[in-house]
């Protein structure tokens, strides 16, 4: 396997050929294990070789949009006899990051983000007047994403070297979705342009053995359909189509953008791929080289199934089968939310559902299969998602925004503009509130309690289980404000679910075990969502060591149960929080505040998530461990308390 990324540059074709058998196999045998996205990989094996081939980072910068395909990357520079720990505990991540590598030039783990920073990157080249090539590689569902057409519109006139790789597999993470979407399928069977074909016949001709590349170019045109023809040539008896310009299928969208398209290509000819870079690396003037490739190449189990192949776990290399899940394991808690979807708008035709590019992650596939007329997928847009639901909203309906909570971080203006200021009854179902460990912090939901308690008209609510997730999305449906529900990611508590959800008193806590008054300290635990389990086992073990102690699931986070909060608070010695959150400005906080405005004086402990970005690891119980959310901790943290208590009182005294 490849050092160093100069290697690939000493390569015979057939050399380079073997290496991209070698990676394969690679990818396949490593993800087997650690799981991973093997579909998006398999299709840039010879894209990446040929990069390297042609520019040479860490100098030449190259941004990955969503970089979720940047494992090839990853193996061609100095990392592959680390490649084994990919998404592993202390291993290296999934994505790019610019602390793992200086051929990472950019982080990303969100959609749509490439194109813009490249711009910047080409705009500071541009000011220190050097000489790095920029190359930016998004996919076609990078373009169902706005900030991708922000930067596009801002191309033309910022720089005139830019070059784009638009790596068209058909695919999103399901089948992609919209108009772009649509217009990308008919560039590719499009017989009619493209100027800048002449210009790269002209460089093929330059080169040394120029004729034969040329001919290899004409005879690779199966794959290579639109560089060899002319641009806006209408074919007689033909329309101009729609745009009036070069017709439906002519690169206008990209063209009248001032920059230039070259495409579409075959993105697994790796010689045709070297010269068109090549010419790329060539051209004074932004360009867009649209690259036709296939999710899962090499690899049967994932070419059939590129949506379960996009993100997969562990699978069996013969069979391409996962692990079913252990018996006994309770549903996930996606599951559970696309099943009460389907309930939920069947007895209510104000409810629809919207997703943005992920209808399996989500779960929200049920509806579609169910209902596909009450099912919303908009594309990697979440911002739209957010004011098309609001939109929905004033005219009398429900929407619910399926969204993870770290995706819907990018919707902040738009909840708050759009949603919240206008009081609108949207319904937020924020998955993967909590980690998502083998991904890392890009994808950890960790700060949705924070960014949304500051805004007026907000109701949030963290269910404890499955059955009170059902509770609450039904809660909501009846609400006249908008409502945000966190919950993580896998499998739910395994308690029974009820036929029909009941109705939830808004802002009130459940008491789950009452203080029992036998004389020992007084602990009130609360446990917010999913962290009761941790509270009633931190119960469990202080009350075997004669404490006495209160569980409270606190359900909502705004309103809070202030009445709750404030007969615990004073009843109790020492007061736990447990949360799946940033400590600074989660639901810990919210009872801090709680207790100042009350004047209750009494300790409490925070448990939740440090102010630092939490790291990948194998599994979310290593970093619990490392970062102390157990119940040990907690314990202990309690204990503490209880043995500062006398040497305070003794300050007191002595002052
Ligand atoms: C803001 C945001 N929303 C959703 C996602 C989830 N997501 C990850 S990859 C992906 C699809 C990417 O498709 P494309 O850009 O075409 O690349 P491909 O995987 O097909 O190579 C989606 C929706 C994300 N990463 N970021």
């Amino acid at each position: 396997m490849v050092k160093d990324p100069l290697h690939v540059k000493k390569l015979t074709p057939e050399q380079l050929s073997t290496l991209a058998t070698e990676i394969r196999q690679e990818l396949i045998t490593v993800l087997a294990k650690n799981g991973g996205h093997l579909g998006p990989n398999l299709g840039v094996v010879e894209l990446t070789i040929a990069l390297h081939r042609v520019f040479s980072t860490p100098h030449d910068k190259f941004v990955w949009d969503v970089s979720h395909q940047i494992y090839v990357h990853k193996l061609l520079t100095g990392r592959a006899d680390r490649f084994h720990t990919i998404r592993t505990t202390d291993g290296l991540n999934g994505f790019a990051l610019r602390s793992e590598s200086a051929h990472d030039c950019f982080g990303a783990g969100h959609a749509g983000t490439a194109l813009s920073a490249a711009l910047g990157m080409c705009a500071a080249r541009d000011q220190k007047k050097t000489d790095e090539n920029v190359v930016c590689i998004f996919g076609d569902a990078a373009l169902t994403n706005g900030i991708s057409f922000e930067a596009l519109n801002n191309i033309g006139h910022t720089t005139k070297k830019f070059i784009g790789i638009l790596n068209d597999n058909e695919w999103s993470i399901a089948k992609n979705v919209g108009a772009v979407s649509g217009y990308l399928n008919k560039l590719i069977t499009s017989p009619r342009y493209n100027a800048l074909a002449r210009d790269f016949e002209k460089f093929l001709m330059r080169l040394p053995k120029g004729e034969v590349a040329l001919k290899l170019a004409h005879k690779a045109e199966e794959g290579f359909k639109g560089a060899i023809a002319d641009v806006g040539m209408i074919p007689k008896g033909e329309s101009p189509g729609t745009d009036g310009r070069g017709g439906y299928g002519s690169p206008v969208l990209f063209e009248e953008m001032g920059i230039r398209y070259l495409g579409p290509i075959d993105g697994h000819d790796l010689p045709l791929l070297i010269q068109t870079l090549e010419f790329a690396k060539s051209c004074d003037h932004p360009i867009v080289i649209h690259v036709l490739t296939q999710k899962g190449k090499g690899y049967e189990a994932a070419l059939n199934q590129p949506e379960k192949f996009h993100g997969v776990g562990p699978y069996d290399i013969v069979t391409g089968n996962t692990a079913p899940a252990k018996p006994g394991t309770p549903p996930n808690y996606q599951d559970v939310f696309g099943a009460t979807m389907v309930k939920l708008c069947k007895k209510d035709n104000t409810v629809v559902g919207i997703t943005a590019a992920m209808p399996s992650g989500t779960g929200l596939k049920a509806l579609e299969k169910a209902m596909p007329e009450r099912y919303y997928d908009v594309g990697i847009a979440e911002e739209h998602a957010v004011i098309f639901a609001a939109g929905m909203a004033t005219m009398g309906f429900h929407p619910v925004c399926a969204i993870y909570s770290t995706f819907l971080q990018r919707a902040y203006d738009c909840i708050h503009h759009d949603v919240c200021l206008q009081d609108l009854p949207v319904i937020f179902c924020m998955d993967r509130a909590g980690l998502s460990a083998n991904d890392g912090p890009t994808h950890h939901g960790l700060f949705d309690i924070a960014y949304l308690r500051c805004l007026p008209n907000v109701i949030a609510m963290a269910p404890k289980d499955e059955d009170e997730l059902q509770d609450m999305m039904f809660t909501a449906t009846l609400q006249k404000h908008p409502a945000f529900i966190r919950y993580p990611r896998g499998a739910a508590e395994g308690v029974p679910i009820k036929d029909q959800p009941a109705l939830l008193e808004l802002g009130k806590a459940e008491v789950l075990q009452n203080f029992s008054n036998t004389g020992g300290r007084k602990v009130a635990i609360f446990g917010l969502g999913p962290m009761c389990t941790l509270a009633r086992k931190a119960a469990a073990k202080l009350v075997s060591e004669g404490f006495d102690c209160a569980v409270i699931n606190p359900r909502f986070t705004k309103p809070i149960d202030v009445g709750t909060h404030e007969f615990f608070g004073r009843a109790a010695d020492v007061v736990l929080t447990l949360e799946d959150h940033a400590l600074m400005g989660g639901y810990g906080s919210i009872v801090l505040e709680t207790f100042s405005e009350k004047g209750i004086s009494t300790p409490v402990v925070r448990i939740g998530w440090p102010d630092q970005f939490i790291e990948h690891a194998s599994s979310q119980d290593v970093l619990r461990q490392r970062h102390g959310l157990t119940v040990d901790n907690a314990v202990a943290k309690v204990k503490a308390q209880f043995a500062e208590a006398p040497a305070a009182a003794k300050l007191l005294e002595i002052a």
